[in-house]
């Protein structure tokens, strides 16, 4: 409110306080421009998130001081990978504060096998939460970052079996996504489908606050991230890729081990994120539903671009709940780089196979 006598200490004290006031909730709703039932739940089912991310925060702040809270559980998940005491108490997180919300009846977890139903809520919720926990683990217990993903997706029928088959959907169909960067700051990106947008947590005020509206992805940028210990088991394409960038100038590589923050990364200064299909994992190591979808989603409405080698990520439609797919995501150019080498090679091979003839 800019009256005669406001001085530019005023001014700054009014959009300190106006930023301040723009909790997440009150965003969602202001981005859809409704106050009806289904922004409200929309609404609801992101404070929840919010509170679930600030327990995890919570938790991870003080890991190191906190008995059981760091190191393994000596399981091994549905993935075939080693269980982290974080990757459990972060899933319990989800369940616990989704138990009271009255809006999810299912739960679809990297940690857990099959959906976690919570019947008291499914007659009226017909929402399911599905999310990794916690992305990047193996990052807990030296303290770097790790992040939560979320993907929300409307509840089709009543899944009698409850196998979650109604789930087998192309990324399209989510109904918002984001995740939750628990870095120096913890920082949750969310996108309802009307562009992204992160809130930093203040944790004096116990709240997510925004600090970045409408982000958009460069066109390009300076990072490549791919795990190079892995070349030897790529596809040539994908060797054709990481020789050109070490040949020319203007890259630089950066990976975290986690996909949060290296996405987040690609998010903010442009880039390219590669997970490929290896000779071990043809088709990739992360999971379609909850973390290549998620960010997908996220990436497409910052003006990015997500591709899984040709197809587009948010076409693929997943053949079981934890189905994987390789991911290439990030600025509109370097994902195009990638795919040109992918596709001469594949004119090679076609070319190739006709010659044989
Ligand atoms: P690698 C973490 O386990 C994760 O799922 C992602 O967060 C990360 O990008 C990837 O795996 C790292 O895998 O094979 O490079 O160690």
């Amino acid at each position: 409110m800019n009256t005669p006598d406001s001085t530019p200490l005023q001014l700054s004290y009014d959009f300190a306080l106006d930023r301040d006031c723009t909790t997440l909730s009150r965003h969602v709703l202001a981005q859809l421009q409704s106050f009806g039932s289904d922004a409200q739940d929309l609404s609801a089912l992101m404070t929840r998130i919010a509170l679930a991310g600030k327990l995890i925060a919570r938790r991870l702040t003080r890991a190191g001081l906190v008995e059981g809270a760091l190191g393994f559980t000596g399981d091994i998940n549905v993935q075939g990978e080693a269980v982290k005491r974080m990757d459990i108490y972060a899933n319990e997180v989800f369940i616990a504060v989704f138990k009271q919300s009255g809006l999810v009846c299912r739960l679809a977890s990297e940690e857990m096998e099959k959906p976690y139903y919570i019947p008291e809520n499914c007659p009226i919720g017909r929402y399911t939460l599905l999310y990794d926990p916690i992305d990047g683990s193996s990052n807990v217990d030296i303290n770097l970052n790790v992040g939560s993903i979320f993907s929300i997706r409307q509840q089709l029928g009543d899944d009698p079996e409850q196998t979650g088959a109604d789930l087998l959907q192309d990324g399209h169909q989510q109904l918002a996504a984001g995740y939750i960067l628990y870095g120096p700051s913890t920082v949750l990106v969310y996108s309802i489908g009307k562009g992204v947008h992160a809130f930093t947590l203040d944790p004096s005020l116990g709240e997510f606050i925004l600090s970045a509206e409408d982000i958009t992805l460069p066109s390009h940028g300076p990072v490549y991230s791919v795990n190079e210990g892995n070349l030897w088991q790529w596809d040539e394409a994908l060797r054709d890729f990481t020789r050109y960038v070490h040949r020319h100038e203007g890259y630089t590589a950066r990976y975290s081990g986690a996909l949060v923050g290296d996405f987040h990364r690609i998010l903010l200064q442009g880039g390219v994120f590669i997970y490929p299909g290896t000779l071990k994992d043809p088709k990739g190591k992360l999971r379609l539903l909850y973390e290549s979808a998620p960010l997908a989603y996220l990436v497409e409405q910052a003006g990015g671009k997500a591709s899984v080698g040709q197809q587009p990520l948010l076409d693929v439609i997943p053949d079981h709940l934890h189905a994987r797919s390789p991911l290439i995501i990030g600025s509109v150019e370097d994902v195009a780089l990638v795919q040109s080498f992918i596709e001469d090679r594949s004119r090679q091979a076609q070319e190739e196979r006709l010659l044989e003839k």
